[in-house]
């Protein structure tokens, strides 16, 4: 289809849409579409005027109504469970013993929320996991039908790792697998318009803060203090979705989170896949300047810290000033493989790190160690003794379950260990589907794995 923008001599309206997820599990641990309300943030910046609907609102009146899903629920530090509708399992997950759902708010209600708004220029929507992409595209389904001639533009993780299957199936007009500066020449062609804010655009460092304001009543905030990451471990998708490391400024974070701390929020999450990395110059004047004033926020970071960077000075720093939930990235007790990952961490550092979070006065449940799980080449053994070795250090061992992710350095070997179609079909990169099985690796071992790793976590509790 073909869209005649020339008739947009003014600054465009753009529709924002966070998408509905499809899964066997998904939690709002700390989940917002930062990549979209950082994108909006730049719009309204620019001079477009913007709006905001979420369809993973938790907390949608009219689907709190509804009597046709399943209700979620508030869980601590403004987390909580989404609501859902059980719909038939993909052909391709059919051998998964779990029942497979639709999360996020009514249909009905998301068709309503469409019809009050005024029609848009445009449409742009954002994309998570990769293996979401049902979600992605029952979405715009329902915008097309709302607006059929609107364009709507897809981007995010989805639309950056597997652009060809994007466009292939999402429904959009266009998927807009390029980094954030050359999406701002596209929209400008497109449109005829010209954005007031190009220097935003082009560094993290200048562009405003996400646009959270339009989240309806936030209970966290997430926060991006940098993007990019310095490893380049061979499972990861970090250095292809932000190849240049960046970082915001201290005043602009003090800022950000002083703002929200004073319209009463208390939970703030970190998205950053290296957060202390530099965190002398960059986090520390915050958390110092934090620290003299009133309420007291706490910080959870779902994303994982890295080992080395927790110094006693580190702890004590991140006890003293409200970090509630720790998490960090160990991947596996084996030196071989911690070499192979490349080398970030040695169990060394790893019980110097526990060490010190224990004498600075975490508790143990407040702190989660990440353990790669099914890694092509990995044993059994080696993950359940990965498991046992960090549950005797008192804290928590979590799982995760290896997701083959297209372009990164294990993907070829992921393709070739599977017997799935893992380059046609990204519902096989699911944590939960385990693509990577094999003989001595089966997905009864990774259930198994995942539940002795809880068995500990639950033993803490008691
Ligand atoms: C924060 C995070 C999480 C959080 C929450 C994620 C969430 N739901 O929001 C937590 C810690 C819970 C998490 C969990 C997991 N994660 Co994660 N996570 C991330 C992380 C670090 C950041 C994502 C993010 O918000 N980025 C910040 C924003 C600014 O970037 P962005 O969304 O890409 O948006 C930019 C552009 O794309 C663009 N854009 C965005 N939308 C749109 C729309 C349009 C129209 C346009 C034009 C542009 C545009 O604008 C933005 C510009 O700045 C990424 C890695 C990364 N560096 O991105 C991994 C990542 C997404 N996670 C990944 C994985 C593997 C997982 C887990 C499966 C790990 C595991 N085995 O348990 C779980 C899955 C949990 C689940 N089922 O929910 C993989 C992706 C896997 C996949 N197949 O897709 C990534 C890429 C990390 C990796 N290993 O490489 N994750
Ligand atoms: S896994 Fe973590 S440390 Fe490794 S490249 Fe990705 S973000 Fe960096």
């Amino acid at each position: 289809m073909w869209y005649d923008f020339r008739r947009m001599s003014k600054a465009p309206f753009v529709l924002l849409v966070n998408p509905w997820i499809c899964d066997f599990a998904a939690h709002d641990l700390w989940a917002k579409p930062l990549g979209l309300l950082h994108l909006g943030a730049l719009l309204r910046e620019g001079g477009c005027r913007v709006a905001f609907v979420d369809c993973m609102d938790r907390r949608d009146p009219a689907t709190q109504q509804s009597k046709h899903l399943l209700q979620g629920d508030n869980q601590k530090f403004g987390c909580g469970k989404y609501p859902k509708i059980p719909v038939p399992t993909p052909e391709a997950l059919k051998d998964i013993p779990r029942r497979y759902y639709r999360y996020g708010i009514h249909p009905d209600s998301f068709r309503n929320k469409l019809r009050e708004i005024e029609k848009p220029d445009w449409i742009f929507v954002t994309s998570v996991m990769t293996y979401w992409y049902p979600g992605v595209s029952a979405t715009i389904e329902v915008l097309k039908e709302c607006f059929p001639e609107v364009p709507v533009w897809l981007g995010g993780i989805y639309a950056r790792l597997c652009p060809g299957h994007a466009r292939r199936s999402s429904g959009a007009d266009f998927v807009a697998d390029l980094p954030i500066a050359q999406i701002r020449g596209r929209i400008e062609s497109e449109a005829h318009f010209s954005l007031s804010n190009p220097a935003s655009w082009e560094s993290f460092e200048r562009s405003p803060r996400p646009a959270m304001d339009l989240v309806k009543d936030p209970t966290y905030i997430p926060l991006l203090t940098g993007v990019g990451c310095s490893h380049r471990c061979p499972y990861c998708a970090s250095h292809q979705l932000q190849p240049k490391r960046e970082r915001r400024s201290a005043d602009a974070l003090y800022d950000e989170i002083s703002a929200w701390r004073d319209r009463g929020i208390c939970d703030f999450a970190f998205y950053d896949d290296a957060l202390l990395l530099d965190a002398d110059a960059y986090l520390e004047p915050v958390l110092l300047r934090l620290d003299d004033e009133k309420p007291k926020v706490r910080f959870h970071t779902p994303n994982g810290l890295h080992v080395n960077a927790l110094t006693s000075k580190w702890c004590e720093f991140l006890y003293h000033s409200g970090f509630e939930t720790i998490r960090l990235g160990l991947e596996t007790i084996w030196p071989e493989r911690q070499h192979l990952l490349g080398g970030k961490v040695e169990m060394r550092a790893f019980f110097e790190a526990v060490e010190n979070l224990f004498t600075a006065g975490f508790r143990g449940d407040q702190i989660g160690v990440y353990l790669l799980c099914g890694l092509p080449g990995q044993t059994v053994d080696e993950v359940s003794e990965s498991i046992r070795r960090v549950a005797e250090t008192g804290v928590q061992p979590r799982i995760c379950e290896y997701s083959p992710i297209p372009g990164t350095a294990m993907w070829n070997e992921a393709v070739s260990v599977s017997s799935f179609d893992l380059e046609n079909e990204p519902l096989y990169h699911n944590n939960s589907f385990f693509a990577c099985r094999r003989r001595d690796f089966g997905y009864g071992d990774m259930v198994m794995l995942r539940n002795l790793a809880r068995s500990f976590r639950l033993r803490d509790l008691q």
